[in-house]
Protein backbone atom coordinates (compact mmCIF):
# COMPACT_ATOMS: atom_id res chain seq x y z
CA UNK A 1 0.00 0.00 0.00
CA UNK A 2 1.29 3.25 -1.22
CA UNK A 3 1.06 6.37 1.27
CA UNK A 4 -0.17 9.74 0.20
CA UNK A 5 3.30 11.28 0.44
CA UNK A 6 4.64 8.98 -2.84
CA UNK A 7 1.59 9.23 -4.73
CA UNK A 8 2.71 12.52 -4.64
CA UNK A 9 5.89 11.94 -6.04
CA UNK A 10 4.95 9.44 -8.07
CA UNK A 11 2.36 11.29 -10.13
CA UNK A 12 4.50 14.23 -9.98
CA UNK A 13 7.03 12.06 -12.08
CA UNK A 14 4.07 10.87 -14.45
CA UNK A 15 4.77 7.41 -13.66
CA UNK A 16 1.35 6.42 -11.41
CA UNK A 17 0.97 3.85 -14.08
CA UNK A 18 3.81 1.89 -13.75
CA UNK A 19 3.52 2.16 -9.83
CA UNK A 20 0.29 0.40 -10.24
CA UNK A 21 1.55 -2.44 -12.70
CA UNK A 22 4.53 -2.56 -9.72
CA UNK A 23 1.89 -3.05 -7.08
CA UNK A 24 -0.03 -5.65 -8.56
CA UNK A 25 3.08 -7.51 -9.26
CA UNK A 26 2.88 -6.39 -13.17
CA UNK A 27 5.50 -6.95 -15.53
CA UNK A 28 6.75 -4.15 -16.57
CA UNK A 29 7.21 -2.99 -20.41
CA UNK A 30 9.96 -2.16 -23.13
CA UNK A 31 8.35 1.40 -22.97
CA UNK A 32 8.39 1.52 -18.91
CA UNK A 33 11.88 0.42 -18.61
CA UNK A 34 13.02 3.27 -21.05
CA UNK A 35 10.92 5.64 -18.88
CA UNK A 36 12.76 4.31 -15.75
CA UNK A 37 15.81 5.49 -16.99
CA UNK A 38 14.59 8.46 -18.56
CA UNK A 39 12.84 10.56 -15.65
CA UNK A 40 14.90 12.40 -13.62
CA UNK A 41 12.90 11.38 -10.51
CA UNK A 42 15.13 8.45 -9.46
CA UNK A 43 13.62 8.40 -5.60
CA UNK A 44 10.47 7.09 -7.05
CA UNK A 45 12.08 4.45 -9.10
CA UNK A 46 14.29 3.89 -6.03
CA UNK A 47 11.02 3.76 -3.79
CA UNK A 48 9.60 1.36 -6.78
CA UNK A 49 12.23 -0.90 -6.72
CA UNK A 50 12.24 -0.98 -2.80
CA UNK A 51 9.07 -2.09 -2.81
CA UNK A 52 9.32 -4.98 -5.04
CA UNK A 53 13.13 -5.69 -3.02
CA UNK A 54 10.95 -5.92 0.15
CA UNK A 55 8.24 -8.20 -1.38
CA UNK A 56 10.61 -10.47 -2.29
CA UNK A 57 13.42 -10.51 0.69
CA UNK A 58 12.13 -8.71 3.14
CA UNK A 59 14.13 -6.40 5.26
CA UNK A 60 17.68 -9.33 4.60
CA UNK A 61 20.46 -8.19 3.02
CA UNK A 62 23.08 -11.41 1.81
CA UNK A 63 26.09 -11.46 2.01
CA UNK A 64 28.79 -14.13 1.08
CA UNK A 65 32.59 -14.88 2.14
CA UNK A 66 34.56 -15.66 -1.24
CA UNK A 67 37.49 -16.05 -2.91
CA UNK A 68 38.00 -14.54 -6.51
CA UNK A 69 40.98 -16.68 -8.50
CA UNK A 70 41.79 -15.50 -12.22
CA UNK A 71 43.94 -18.02 -13.17
CA UNK A 72 44.46 -16.37 -16.39
CA UNK A 73 44.75 -13.08 -18.11
CA UNK A 74 45.68 -14.21 -21.63
CA UNK A 75 42.44 -13.53 -23.49
CA UNK A 76 42.25 -13.73 -27.27
CA UNK A 77 39.20 -11.35 -27.60
CA UNK A 78 40.82 -7.88 -27.02
CA UNK A 79 37.79 -6.68 -25.82
CA UNK A 80 38.16 -2.66 -25.70
CA UNK A 81 36.17 -1.79 -22.88
CA UNK A 82 38.63 -4.43 -20.53
CA UNK A 83 41.99 -3.74 -18.94
CA UNK A 84 42.77 -7.01 -17.33
CA UNK A 85 43.63 -8.93 -20.19
CA UNK A 86 47.06 -9.84 -21.96
CA UNK A 87 47.79 -10.45 -25.51
CA UNK A 88 48.91 -13.76 -25.73
CA UNK A 89 52.01 -12.74 -27.56
CA UNK A 90 55.16 -11.35 -26.03
CA UNK A 91 53.26 -9.46 -23.40
CA UNK A 92 55.10 -9.35 -19.82
CA UNK A 93 52.16 -9.00 -18.04
CA UNK A 94 50.82 -12.40 -18.93
CA UNK A 95 50.37 -14.69 -16.42
CA UNK A 96 48.57 -18.66 -16.60
CA UNK A 97 48.87 -20.66 -13.08
CA UNK A 98 48.91 -24.31 -12.94
CA UNK A 99 45.98 -25.91 -11.36
CA UNK A 100 48.28 -26.76 -8.51
CA UNK A 101 49.48 -23.22 -8.17
CA UNK A 102 45.30 -22.11 -8.18
CA UNK A 103 44.96 -24.69 -5.47
CA UNK A 104 47.63 -23.45 -3.49
CA UNK A 105 45.90 -19.61 -3.88
CA UNK A 106 42.94 -21.44 -2.34
CA UNK A 107 45.19 -23.14 0.75
CA UNK A 108 46.47 -19.64 1.29
CA UNK A 109 43.10 -18.63 2.57
CA UNK A 110 42.72 -22.57 4.53
CA UNK A 111 42.15 -20.64 7.98
CA UNK A 112 39.20 -18.24 6.18
CA UNK A 113 35.46 -19.73 6.24
CA UNK A 114 35.03 -19.25 3.00
CA UNK A 115 32.01 -20.60 1.21
CA UNK A 116 32.53 -19.85 -2.53
CA UNK A 117 35.65 -19.96 -4.91
CA UNK A 118 34.81 -17.52 -7.75
CA UNK A 119 36.88 -18.64 -10.60
CA UNK A 120 37.21 -17.05 -13.77
CA UNK A 121 40.03 -15.72 -16.68
CA UNK A 122 41.07 -14.88 -19.95
CA UNK A 123 40.17 -16.73 -22.87
CA UNK A 124 43.01 -18.48 -23.77
CA UNK A 125 43.14 -21.21 -26.49
CA UNK A 126 46.64 -22.90 -25.95
CA UNK A 127 44.74 -24.66 -22.73
CA UNK A 128 43.40 -27.83 -23.32
CA UNK A 129 40.20 -29.30 -21.77
CA UNK A 130 42.01 -31.11 -19.41
CA UNK A 131 43.14 -27.95 -18.30
CA UNK A 132 39.83 -26.65 -16.63
CA UNK A 133 39.09 -30.44 -15.52
CA UNK A 134 42.55 -30.24 -13.86
CA UNK A 135 41.72 -26.86 -12.29
CA UNK A 136 38.07 -27.05 -10.72
CA UNK A 137 39.73 -30.91 -9.15
CA UNK A 138 42.83 -29.30 -7.71
CA UNK A 139 40.71 -26.52 -6.35
CA UNK A 140 37.82 -28.99 -4.95
CA UNK A 141 40.48 -30.82 -2.84
CA UNK A 142 42.27 -27.90 -1.72
CA UNK A 143 38.93 -26.20 -0.30
CA UNK A 144 36.24 -29.42 -0.49
CA UNK A 145 33.89 -27.50 1.82
CA UNK A 146 33.32 -24.62 -0.65
CA UNK A 147 31.40 -24.24 -3.32
CA UNK A 148 33.07 -23.59 -7.06
CA UNK A 149 31.31 -20.94 -8.91
CA UNK A 150 33.41 -21.20 -12.16
CA UNK A 151 33.63 -19.72 -16.10
CA UNK A 152 31.22 -17.39 -17.75
CA UNK A 153 29.65 -18.68 -20.57
CA UNK A 154 32.16 -16.99 -22.87
CA UNK A 155 34.86 -19.33 -21.28
CA UNK A 156 32.10 -22.39 -20.98
CA UNK A 157 32.22 -21.16 -25.30
CA UNK A 158 35.98 -22.14 -25.72
CA UNK A 159 35.85 -25.09 -22.93
CA UNK A 160 33.07 -26.44 -25.62
CA UNK A 161 35.77 -26.06 -28.25
CA UNK A 162 38.77 -27.67 -26.58
CA UNK A 163 36.62 -30.11 -25.59
CA UNK A 164 34.91 -31.07 -29.13
CA UNK A 165 31.72 -32.10 -27.44
CA UNK A 166 28.17 -30.90 -26.88
CA UNK A 167 27.60 -28.22 -23.89
CA UNK A 168 25.81 -30.64 -22.54
CA UNK A 169 28.43 -33.37 -21.84
CA UNK A 170 31.06 -30.43 -21.11
CA UNK A 171 28.55 -29.36 -17.87
CA UNK A 172 28.38 -33.02 -16.95
CA UNK A 173 31.96 -33.40 -17.28
CA UNK A 174 32.85 -29.58 -15.47
CA UNK A 175 30.47 -30.80 -12.65
CA UNK A 176 31.92 -34.24 -12.05
CA UNK A 177 35.12 -32.30 -11.72
CA UNK A 178 33.47 -30.10 -8.97
CA UNK A 179 31.48 -27.16 -10.48
CA UNK A 180 28.85 -25.84 -8.63
CA UNK A 181 27.58 -23.19 -10.57
CA UNK A 182 28.19 -20.25 -13.25
CA UNK A 183 28.90 -17.04 -12.62
CA UNK A 184 27.53 -14.03 -14.58
CA UNK A 185 29.80 -12.33 -17.23
CA UNK A 186 30.65 -12.01 -20.85
CA UNK A 187 27.11 -10.87 -22.20
CA UNK A 188 28.39 -7.40 -21.32
CA UNK A 189 25.28 -5.79 -23.21
CA UNK A 190 23.26 -7.77 -25.63
CA UNK A 191 23.08 -5.64 -28.53
CA UNK A 192 24.52 -6.37 -31.94
CA UNK A 193 26.16 -3.07 -31.92
CA UNK A 194 28.04 -2.58 -28.81
CA UNK A 195 29.28 -6.00 -29.49
CA UNK A 196 30.32 -5.49 -33.46
CA UNK A 197 31.99 -2.01 -31.55
CA UNK A 198 33.76 -3.09 -28.50
CA UNK A 199 34.15 -7.04 -27.89
CA UNK A 200 33.19 -8.79 -31.83
CA UNK A 201 35.22 -11.51 -31.07
CA UNK A 202 33.33 -12.69 -27.88
CA UNK A 203 30.17 -15.28 -28.79
CA UNK A 204 27.08 -13.09 -29.55
CA UNK A 205 24.15 -12.44 -27.17
CA UNK A 206 22.35 -15.47 -28.81
CA UNK A 207 25.37 -17.79 -28.54
CA UNK A 208 25.77 -16.32 -24.67
CA UNK A 209 21.80 -17.19 -23.83
CA UNK A 210 21.96 -20.79 -25.50
CA UNK A 211 24.77 -21.81 -23.28
CA UNK A 212 23.37 -20.50 -20.27
CA UNK A 213 19.85 -22.41 -21.03
CA UNK A 214 22.39 -25.58 -21.76
CA UNK A 215 24.01 -24.79 -17.96
CA UNK A 216 20.32 -24.51 -16.78
CA UNK A 217 18.98 -27.97 -18.21
CA UNK A 218 21.78 -29.31 -17.01
CA UNK A 219 21.10 -28.46 -13.52
CA UNK A 220 23.53 -25.76 -13.01
CA UNK A 221 22.84 -22.35 -11.10
CA UNK A 222 24.05 -19.23 -12.60
CA UNK A 223 24.16 -15.19 -12.87
CA UNK A 224 23.99 -12.51 -15.36
CA UNK A 225 25.49 -9.27 -15.88
CA UNK A 226 25.28 -5.90 -17.34
CA UNK A 227 28.53 -4.41 -18.10
CA UNK A 228 26.77 -0.29 -18.52
CA UNK A 229 28.20 2.87 -18.43
CA UNK A 230 30.87 2.89 -21.55
CA UNK A 231 29.04 3.36 -25.10
CA UNK A 232 25.70 1.59 -24.67
CA UNK A 233 22.60 3.17 -25.29
CA UNK A 234 19.15 3.30 -22.89
CA UNK A 235 17.21 1.04 -24.83
CA UNK A 236 20.02 -1.72 -25.39
CA UNK A 237 20.18 -1.90 -21.49
CA UNK A 238 16.33 -2.27 -21.51
CA UNK A 239 16.74 -5.18 -24.27
CA UNK A 240 18.96 -6.83 -22.71
CA UNK A 241 16.77 -6.93 -19.27
CA UNK A 242 13.82 -8.67 -21.53
CA UNK A 243 16.03 -10.78 -23.16
CA UNK A 244 17.35 -12.44 -19.94
CA UNK A 245 13.62 -11.95 -18.38
CA UNK A 246 12.57 -14.34 -21.35
CA UNK A 247 15.06 -17.22 -21.03
CA UNK A 248 14.77 -16.94 -16.87
CA UNK A 249 10.77 -17.50 -17.72
CA UNK A 250 11.84 -20.59 -19.87
CA UNK A 251 14.73 -22.20 -17.23
CA UNK A 252 14.49 -20.56 -13.37
CA UNK A 253 18.02 -20.87 -13.83
CA UNK A 254 19.03 -17.48 -12.81
CA UNK A 255 19.79 -16.74 -9.27
CA UNK A 256 21.19 -13.37 -9.20
CA UNK A 257 21.60 -10.40 -11.51
CA UNK A 258 24.36 -8.51 -11.03
CA UNK A 259 25.29 -4.82 -12.94
CA UNK A 260 29.01 -4.09 -13.47
CA UNK A 261 29.62 -0.45 -13.57
CA UNK A 262 32.24 0.14 -16.06
CA UNK A 263 35.98 1.07 -15.00
CA UNK A 264 37.31 3.16 -17.82
CA UNK A 265 40.92 3.29 -16.24
CA UNK A 266 43.79 1.45 -18.34
CA UNK A 267 41.38 0.63 -21.17
CA UNK A 268 41.25 1.53 -24.58
CA UNK A 269 38.57 3.75 -23.82
CA UNK A 270 39.86 5.48 -21.17
CA UNK A 271 38.80 8.94 -22.11
CA UNK A 272 35.39 8.14 -21.76
CA UNK A 273 33.58 9.21 -17.95
CA UNK A 274 33.47 6.66 -15.65
CA UNK A 275 29.77 6.45 -14.42
CA UNK A 276 28.06 7.89 -11.44
CA UNK A 277 26.96 6.75 -7.83
CA UNK A 278 23.85 8.48 -9.03
CA UNK A 279 23.98 6.10 -12.25
CA UNK A 280 25.08 2.93 -10.37
CA UNK A 281 21.73 3.74 -8.28
CA UNK A 282 19.41 3.60 -11.36
CA UNK A 283 20.60 0.38 -12.59
CA UNK A 284 20.57 -1.66 -9.37
CA UNK A 285 16.99 -0.34 -9.50
CA UNK A 286 15.98 -0.30 -13.09
CA UNK A 287 17.08 -3.77 -12.44
CA UNK A 288 14.99 -4.50 -9.85
CA UNK A 289 12.23 -3.46 -11.56
CA UNK A 290 12.40 -5.00 -15.15
CA UNK A 291 13.95 -8.67 -13.85
CA UNK A 292 10.91 -9.29 -12.16
CA UNK A 293 12.00 -13.35 -12.18
CA UNK A 294 15.45 -12.77 -10.82
CA UNK A 295 15.38 -13.63 -7.07
CA UNK A 296 18.06 -11.56 -5.98
CA UNK A 297 19.96 -8.31 -6.96
CA UNK A 298 23.51 -8.00 -6.09
CA UNK A 299 25.70 -4.88 -5.69
CA UNK A 300 29.48 -5.78 -6.62
CA UNK A 301 31.33 -3.32 -3.93
CA UNK A 302 34.71 -3.86 -6.09
CA UNK A 303 32.28 -2.15 -9.52
CA UNK A 304 30.21 0.58 -7.54
CA UNK A 305 32.21 1.12 -4.20
CA UNK A 306 31.01 0.76 -0.59
CA UNK A 307 29.49 3.58 -0.49
CA UNK A 308 26.91 2.99 -2.97
CA UNK A 309 26.68 -0.23 -1.72
CA UNK A 310 25.15 0.53 1.51
CA UNK A 311 22.38 2.61 -0.79
CA UNK A 312 21.61 -0.07 -3.15
CA UNK A 313 20.16 -1.92 -0.47
CA UNK A 314 17.57 0.68 -0.52
CA UNK A 315 17.38 0.89 -4.43
CA UNK A 316 16.64 -2.40 -4.89
CA UNK A 317 19.99 -4.95 -4.08
CA UNK A 318 19.76 -7.62 -1.33
CA UNK A 319 22.92 -9.35 -2.16
CA UNK A 320 26.42 -7.87 -1.29
CA UNK A 321 29.63 -9.22 -2.83
CA UNK A 322 31.62 -10.23 -1.05
CA UNK A 323 35.12 -10.58 1.12
CA UNK A 324 36.59 -11.41 -2.09
CA UNK A 325 40.37 -11.67 -1.21
CA UNK A 326 42.19 -10.61 -4.28
CA UNK A 327 40.42 -9.22 -7.53
CA UNK A 328 42.27 -8.37 -10.74
CA UNK A 329 39.99 -7.33 -13.22
CA UNK A 330 39.74 -3.83 -13.00
CA UNK A 331 43.29 -3.22 -11.01
CA UNK A 332 46.29 -3.04 -12.21
CA UNK A 333 47.70 -6.47 -10.48
CA UNK A 334 51.65 -5.38 -10.47
CA UNK A 335 50.28 -2.26 -7.86
CA UNK A 336 47.17 -3.03 -6.73
CA UNK A 337 46.28 -6.61 -6.40
CA UNK A 338 44.63 -7.02 -3.04
CA UNK A 339 41.03 -5.90 -3.02
CA UNK A 340 39.28 -7.12 0.49
CA UNK A 341 36.64 -6.28 2.40
CA UNK A 342 37.19 -8.12 5.96
CA UNK A 343 33.51 -10.11 7.00
CA UNK A 344 33.19 -7.80 9.92
CA UNK A 345 33.74 -4.50 7.65
CA UNK A 346 30.96 -6.30 5.55
CA UNK A 347 28.17 -6.82 7.94
CA UNK A 348 29.00 -3.51 9.65
CA UNK A 349 28.56 -1.97 6.78
CA UNK A 350 25.05 -3.96 6.20
CA UNK A 351 24.12 -3.03 9.66
CA UNK A 352 24.75 0.32 9.38
CA UNK A 353 22.89 1.03 6.64
CA UNK A 354 19.60 -0.74 8.18
CA UNK A 355 19.41 -4.08 6.55
CA UNK A 356 19.48 -7.71 8.14
CA UNK A 357 22.58 -9.30 7.45
CA UNK A 358 22.09 -13.22 6.20
CA UNK A 359 25.88 -14.97 5.24
CA UNK A 360 24.74 -17.53 2.29
CA UNK A 361 26.41 -20.05 0.29
CA UNK A 362 25.93 -19.55 -3.88
CA UNK A 363 22.81 -21.49 -3.60
CA UNK A 364 21.64 -19.02 -0.88
CA UNK A 365 21.59 -21.39 1.82
CA UNK A 366 22.25 -19.49 5.04
CA UNK A 367 25.38 -20.00 6.81
CA UNK A 368 25.06 -17.07 9.56
CA UNK A 369 22.98 -14.59 10.85
CA UNK A 370 23.55 -10.59 12.23
CA UNK A 371 27.55 -10.92 13.31
CA UNK A 372 28.08 -14.37 13.93
CA UNK A 373 31.24 -15.81 13.14
CA UNK A 374 32.68 -12.02 11.67
CA UNK A 375 36.57 -11.64 12.14
CA UNK A 376 39.32 -9.31 10.12
CA UNK A 377 40.96 -12.06 9.61
CA UNK A 378 40.80 -11.65 5.76
CA UNK A 379 43.09 -8.63 5.85
CA UNK A 380 45.51 -10.63 7.62
CA UNK A 381 45.65 -13.19 5.53
CA UNK A 382 45.55 -11.16 2.12
CA UNK A 383 48.72 -9.37 3.33
CA UNK A 384 50.53 -12.34 3.81
CA UNK A 385 49.42 -13.91 0.50
CA UNK A 386 52.35 -14.87 -1.77
CA UNK A 387 52.33 -13.66 -5.34
CA UNK A 388 52.17 -17.16 -7.58
CA UNK A 389 51.85 -16.07 -10.95
CA UNK A 390 54.00 -17.11 -13.79
CA UNK A 391 54.68 -15.68 -17.19
CA UNK A 392 52.43 -17.63 -19.74
CA UNK A 393 55.16 -18.59 -22.18
CA UNK A 394 55.12 -17.22 -26.39
CA UNK A 395 51.19 -18.30 -27.04
CA UNK A 396 51.37 -16.98 -30.53
CA UNK A 397 47.65 -15.76 -31.57
CA UNK A 398 46.94 -12.82 -33.24
CA UNK A 399 45.51 -9.53 -32.23
CA UNK A 400 42.70 -7.59 -33.95
CA UNK A 401 44.25 -5.49 -36.18
CA UNK A 402 44.23 -1.27 -35.83
CA UNK A 403 42.43 -0.67 -32.20
CA UNK A 404 39.42 2.03 -32.56
CA UNK A 405 40.23 4.74 -30.22
CA UNK A 406 38.09 6.01 -27.52
CA UNK A 407 37.52 9.47 -28.98
CA UNK A 408 36.58 8.03 -32.41
CA UNK A 409 33.99 5.60 -30.91
CA UNK A 410 32.48 8.70 -29.21
CA UNK A 411 32.10 11.00 -32.43
CA UNK A 412 31.04 7.72 -33.76
CA UNK A 413 28.79 6.37 -31.65
CA UNK A 414 27.79 9.19 -28.82
CA UNK A 415 27.33 7.18 -25.70
CA UNK A 416 23.52 8.57 -24.83
CA UNK A 417 22.80 11.13 -22.61
CA UNK A 418 20.08 10.76 -20.07
CA UNK A 419 18.16 13.37 -18.32
CA UNK A 420 19.47 13.50 -14.95
CA UNK A 421 23.14 14.17 -15.82
CA UNK A 422 23.02 18.02 -14.89
CA UNK A 423 22.38 16.38 -11.56
CA UNK A 424 24.75 13.22 -11.99
CA UNK A 425 27.59 13.16 -8.77
CA UNK A 426 31.17 12.60 -9.79
CA UNK A 427 31.74 9.20 -8.24
CA UNK A 428 35.13 10.13 -6.75
CA UNK A 429 35.17 7.27 -4.09
CA UNK A 430 35.77 4.61 -7.14
CA UNK A 431 38.74 3.17 -5.03
CA UNK A 432 37.06 3.49 -1.34
CA UNK A 433 36.58 -0.23 0.19
CA UNK A 434 38.99 -1.55 2.46
CA UNK A 435 41.63 -2.14 -0.36
CA UNK A 436 45.11 -2.59 0.68
O1 LIG B 1 32.35 -10.13 -18.14
C1 LIG B 1 35.66 -6.38 -17.57
C2 LIG B 1 33.46 -7.13 -16.57
C3 LIG B 1 33.04 -9.26 -15.98
C4 LIG B 1 35.76 -4.38 -16.78
O2 LIG B 1 28.30 -13.85 -11.06
C5 LIG B 1 34.62 -4.99 -16.28
O3 LIG B 1 28.52 -13.40 -8.96
C6 LIG B 1 34.08 -3.08 -15.14
O4 LIG B 1 31.03 -11.24 -14.37
N1 LIG B 1 35.16 -2.42 -15.61
C7 LIG B 1 33.53 -10.40 -15.12
N2 LIG B 1 33.79 -4.36 -15.46
C8 LIG B 1 33.06 -10.25 -13.69
C9 LIG B 1 31.70 -10.84 -13.45
C10 LIG B 1 31.19 -10.98 -12.06
C11 LIG B 1 31.67 -10.16 -11.06
C12 LIG B 1 31.17 -10.32 -9.77
C13 LIG B 1 30.25 -11.29 -9.46
C14 LIG B 1 29.77 -12.11 -10.47
C15 LIG B 1 28.81 -13.19 -10.15
C16 LIG B 1 30.24 -11.96 -11.79
O5 LIG B 1 33.74 -8.09 -15.61
C17 LIG B 1 33.25 -9.32 -17.46
C18 LIG B 1 33.04 -7.86 -17.82
O6 LIG B 1 31.68 -7.62 -18.01
N3 LIG B 1 34.59 -6.22 -16.79
N4 LIG B 1 36.40 -5.25 -17.57
C19 LIG B 1 36.02 -3.02 -16.43
N5 LIG B 1 37.07 -2.35 -16.90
Amino acid sequence: MIGTFWRHQIEAADLADIAAKVENGDRLSFDDGLRLYRTPQLNVVGFLANMVRERLNGNVAYWVRNQHVNYTNVCNKGCLFCSFYAKPKDDPRAYVMTPEQAAQKVRNYGDVPISEVHVVGGVNPKLPYSYYLELLHAIKAARPDAHIKAFTMVEIDQIVRAAKKSPREVFEDLKRAGLDALPGGGAEVMSDRVHEDLFYAKPDAARWLELAREAHLSGLKSNATLLYGHIEQTREKVEHFIQLRQLQDETGGFLTFIPLSWHPEKTALEDLKAPTGVEDLREIAVARLMLDNFPHIKSFWIMNTAPVTQSALWFGADDVDGTIMEYEIIRDPARDRKQVLTSRALVEMIVEAGREPLERDPLYNIISRGLEGVSDVETLLSQQNADLIQPAANLGITQREGVTTASQLQKEKGREIIALESAAIPNSGRSVGASN
